[in-house]
């Protein structure tokens, strides 16, 4: 078969082949990966989109933010999104941009935070439970991350954070839904820490920004983590995480316009005069920010808090359904729909191994492993993945 041979060479085929045969062999060959709807997926903090958002990305692929005087009324819808998620962080007035994940908007964050303390480098304090995307960021903006440790909680310790600071340092960050365990840190202590330092601060809600918001009218206890609080300079929310959105969409919003400036960049010869963009990308998907608009207006308020109401139902049954279990705990109660397990009795690196020969995808961290209860996680799976675990910790234990 020709298809094979390309394969083999790795050359483009001299001559084009038959739209079928294509799609035949990207078939087969994709049934090796793994799919949201098998519920094995347990590993991931992304989800399969709605359809109505799939429609919408798909029909709008050839948009392009990075030329905004080309697509003037996709641009405005991206500021109306942004809008959209500035409202949900009780600041319906923050700027920023939709961009391609959490990577880019840490990034983007810092870059901002570097600029506006007029330093080529400089310092930024950060909980050793960051995600590893701030590493990429220090290292690309000539930043030095001071890590601090945790309290008993998971949480950034407070204080260490206050003795972290120095003449150097050009932000802090915390974080509204930590990678590992979904733990919030103690934002609000932080914000009083960064104002009394006049220090710039930033909060990645990567995961938690399309989860905390609801909590108050879910009956939880709110958590402040976003513009309500005085100091917060800039937030990571992702719509390609909890907002189910199809990836690529991150989002950075800032609290004012004077922030994000601190990383505008003027190009002039674009067919709109002079135009401006404040993202690491230039070309960039204008689906991705239109596919959000449309979601965020179809799912309304309501829609994603029942989401997260069943998320976080699930999870709560998956910690009861752990702790019945012999040899396992969580590490620490769930604030969100991210599930630290560990066990006292066996390796939690064999419980790992385990689970991959029976399909389930779990996140290994050193000492647990982690579980994100998303969207297309079902009560069927939860089941079924307790009956596996109770079934392997009584094969590993004796
Ligand atoms: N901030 C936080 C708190 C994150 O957890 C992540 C990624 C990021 C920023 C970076 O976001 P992007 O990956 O969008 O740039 N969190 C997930 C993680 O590392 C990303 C992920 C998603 C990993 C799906 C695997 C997967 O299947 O676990």
């Amino acid at each position: 078969m020709p298809s094979e041979n390309t394969q083999k060479t790795g050359r483009i085929p001299e001559q084009g082949l038959p739209q079928d045969t294509i799609i035949q062999e990207l078939e087969a060959k994709l049934r090796r990966d793994l799919t949201y709807s098998s519920g094995k997926i347990l590993c991931s903090m992304c989800t399969d989109p709605p359809s109505f958002a799939k429609q919408v990305y798909h029909k709008r692929l050839e948009k392009n933010l990075g030329d905004p005087s080309l697509f003037p009324a996709s641009a405005e819808l991206e500021q109306e999104t942004v809008r959209m998620l500035g409202s949900l962080l009780s600041n319906p007035t923050a700027c920023g941009s939709i961009v391609s994940g959490g990577t880019e908007a840490n990034i983007v964050a810092l870059w901002a935070a570097r600029n506006l303390a007029r330093k080529e480098r400089g310092e930024v304090v950060v909980p050793v439970s960051a995600h590893y995307s701030f590493d990429k960021a220090a290292d690309l903006l000539n930043l030095k991350l001071i890590k601090v440790n945790l309290n008993s909680c998971y949480q950034m310790d407070v204080k260490a954070a206050e003795k972290a600071i120095s003449s150097e340092t050009v932000a802090i960050v915390g974080l509204a839904g930590s990678t590992g365990l979904g733990v919030v840190d103690p934002l609000h202590e932080l914000s009083e820490i960064a104002s009394k330092h006049g220090i710039y601060l930033h909060v990645d809600a990567a995961f938690g920004g399309f989860v905390l918001p609801f909590f108050k009218e879910l009956g939880y206890k709110p958590l402040p983590f976003d513009f309500s609080l005085p100091s917060v300079c800039s937030v990571t929310i992702d719509p390609h995480k909890m907002g189910l959105a199809p990836i690529p969409a991150g989002g950075i919003l800032f609290r004012d316009a004077a922030m994000c400036e601190a990383v505008r960049m003027k190009v002039p010869y674009l067919v709109g005069g002079e135009t401006e963009q404040s993202t690491l990308l230039g070309t960039r998907s204008g689906a991705s920010a239109l596919a959000v608009w449309a979601l965020l207006k179809h799912l309304g308020r309501s829609g994603y808090a029942s989401i997260v109401e069943q998320c976080l139902g699930l999870t709560w049954k998956l910690v009861e359904g752990i702790q019945r279990i012999d040899g396992l705990d969580v590490v620490t109660k769930p604030t969100m729909n991210v599930v630290g397990v560990k066990s006292g009795t066996v390796d939690i690196r064999s419980v790992f191994q385990e689970l991959r020969k029976r399909g389930w995808a779990v996140s290994l961290f050193p000492d647990y492993l982690r579980i994100v209860i998303m969207p297309h996680t079902k009560p069927l799976h939860i089941k079924s993945l307790l009956e596996d675990l109770q079934r392997i910790l009584e094969n590993l234990e004796t």
